[in-house]
């Protein structure tokens, strides 16, 4: 398994729409493993293929492991399509790791219904509800080139994109500070 990059906004490839997935085959299933592993280092509780540079309708999650006493809950999403939404809303912090250590609020829908397929193929068909549903919606928002600040007024998305480059700069600073 490999730690793979994740793309930083703004890149044109996490502005873009992946495409559906046709075969699933030990291609595609080495990939979500990598893309498992790369969340799990990063650490995250939900990556899509956009922000690995892979333009294709897939996206991992596990909303289970962020303490040592939840059981881990690796979910391996191709294809997903959203089938339901709740009628009730619910507000949640949102970060992204592509858009790093900038955080807002964001509402959505508190819960989903959505239909994918599994790694063998399988049509499956789940109801996501509290974090969960956050995540798996952020998450379908990337395939779709959609970044959680693009649900934020311009005010604040700009002003979250200037603070962003701060940081990368800062960061730039002492990489070259150090080398
Ligand atoms: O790790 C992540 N945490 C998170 C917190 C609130 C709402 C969404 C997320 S997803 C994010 C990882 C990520 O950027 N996925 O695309
Ligand atoms: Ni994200």
């Amino acid at each position: 398994m490999t730690v793979l990059d994740i793309l930083i906004a703004p890149h044109p490839t996490l502005k873009a729409k992946a495409k559906p997935v046709e075969t699933i085959d030990d291609g595609l299933r080495q990939l979500l493993d990598d893309m498992l592993e790369t969340m799990y280092d990063a650490p995250g509780i939900g990556l899509a293929a956009n922000q690995i540079g892979e333009l294709q309708r897939v996206l991992v999650m596990d909303c289970g492991s962020r303490t040592e006493d939840e059981a881990p809950r690796p979910m391996k999403i191709i294809n997903p399509q959203i089938t339901g939404i709740s009628e009730e809303m619910s507000s949640y912090e949102e970060g992204c790791l592509s858009i790093p250590e900038q955080y807002a609020d964001v509402e959505r829908p508190a819960a989903v219904q959505v239909r994918y397929q599994d790694e063998t193929g399988a049509q499956q068909e789940q109801i996501f509800t509290g974090l969960e549903a956050t995540c798996i919606q952020h998450e379908i928002d990337h395939l779709d080139g959609i970044l959680f600040i693009d649900h934020l007024s311009n005010l604040k998305r700009n002003m979250l994109m200037k603070k962003l480059r701060k940081l990368l700069k800062e960061r730039e600073e002492d990489a070259a500070a150090d080398g």
